[in-house]
C-alpha cells in the first residue's frame, strides 16, 4: 500500500500542500475574478449581499475540471478510490466576512439522504483558489472521525455571528436548512483527536473521506477563501434519487 493510501485511511483526510501553480489554477481564478457579479439559482448570496456559494461550477467555467483530470490529482485520486471516479459534484465556497459558522457535519450524510448515494464511495476534493490561513475560516476537520461511518445528525439552520440571517441556499431564497452532529457527539470526537484546520498557500488540495467530519467558522479578515470543490465518486456508484438539481449533483457518471 502506498504511504497516501495508508495515510489517507488512517486519518481520512489528505493535505497535498501547494500541489497546482498560479498558471494551473489561471482558468479558475479568472472565472473567480467575475463572480461577485455573477447571480443565478447556482449562487447562495449571505444577508450582507456577498456571494458565499456557487454549485455546477463546471457548468459555467468547464476548464475547472482540467485540475481532476490532471496528471497531479487524477493518479491520486485513482490509488486513494481504488480505481476511476466521475463528478459528483462542483462548488465553490468563499466564506465572506458575512457569512455564517457552517456546523460540524459529513458531507455523505446530505448525499445519502437527499441523493440516495448508496455508499460513500468518493472523496471530497477541495482545491484552495486563494492562500487560506487560520484566520480566514479554514476547512477544520476531525482526524479519524470516518471510522465510524455515517453518524447521526440534525436539520438546523446555521447561527449566524455576523450578518441577519443564514446564507440562503443555492436554488432557493431562504435560509438553508443544513445537517449537523449533535453537540454530545461532538464531544465524544473532540476528547479523542484535536480539530485539524486545513491551510496552505493557493494551489493546496485536500482531499476528504465522504464520512469525515468537519465545518468552518467565521473568516475573520475578510480576504477572499476560495475554495474550488469538485468531490468525486467511484464509477458505478450512483445516486438513486434526483431530487437536487443538476448543478448540485451531477448528472454524467462518466469517468473524468
Ligand atoms: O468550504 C467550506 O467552508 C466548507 C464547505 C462544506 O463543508 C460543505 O459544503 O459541505
Amino acid at each position: 500500500m502506498g504511504a497516501n493510501v495508508a495515510a489517507y485511511r488512517k486519518q481520512g483526510f489528505l493535505l497535498l500542500e501547494g500541489l497546482f501553480g498560479s498558471g494551473e489554477l489561471s482558468a479558475a481564478t479568472a472565472w473567480l475574478d467575475g463572480v461577485e457579479s455573477f447571480r443565478g439559482p447556482q449562487v447562495g448570496v449571505t444577508d450582507g449581499g456577498e456571494v458565499q456559494s456557487v454549485y455546477g461550477v463546471h457548468e459555467l467555467e468547464p476548464r475547472v475540471l482540467d485540475l481532476v483530470r490532471s496528471e497531479k490529482l487524477r493518479p491520486v485520486l485513482t490509488e486513494l478510490l481504488g480505481g476511476s471516479f466521475y463528478l459528483y459534484q462542483s462548488q465553490l465556497h468563499l466564506k465572506p466576512a458575512s457569512s455564517s459558522t457552517l456546523d460540524w457535519h459529513q458531507d455523505f450524510r446530505a448525499y445519502h439522504d437527499y441523493d440516495g448515494l448508496p455508499r460513500p464511495d468518493g472523496a471530497i476534493v477541495g482545491i484552495f483558489l486563494d492562500p487560506i490561513s487560520e484566520d480566514m475560516a479554514p476547512v477544520r476537520v476531525i482526524p479519524r472521525s470516518h471510522r465510524f461511518g455515517l453518524l447521526e445528525a440534525e436539520l438546523a439552520t446555521p447561527v449566524p455571528q455576523r450578518g441577519p440571517t443564514g446564507v440562503a441556499a443555492a436554488g432557493d431564497r431562504e435560509p438553508k436548512m443544513a445537517y449537523r452532529i449533535p453537540e454530545p457527539a461532538m464531544r465524544t470526537l473532540f476528547q479523542e483527536d484535536s480539530i485539524v484546520p486545513l491551510v496552505g498557500a493557493a494551489g493546496t488540495v485536500f482531499i476528504c473521506d465522504m464520512c469525515l467530519v468537519h465545518s468552518s467558522d467565521l473568516n475573520h479578515t475578510g480576504r477572499r477563501r476560495g475554495i474550488l470543490y469538485t468531490n468525486v465518486a467511484r464509477v458505478g456508484v450512483t445516486p438513486s434519487k434526483l431530487d437536487r438539481p443538476p448543478f448540485v449533483v451531477a448528472r454524467d457518471y462518466d469517468e473524468l
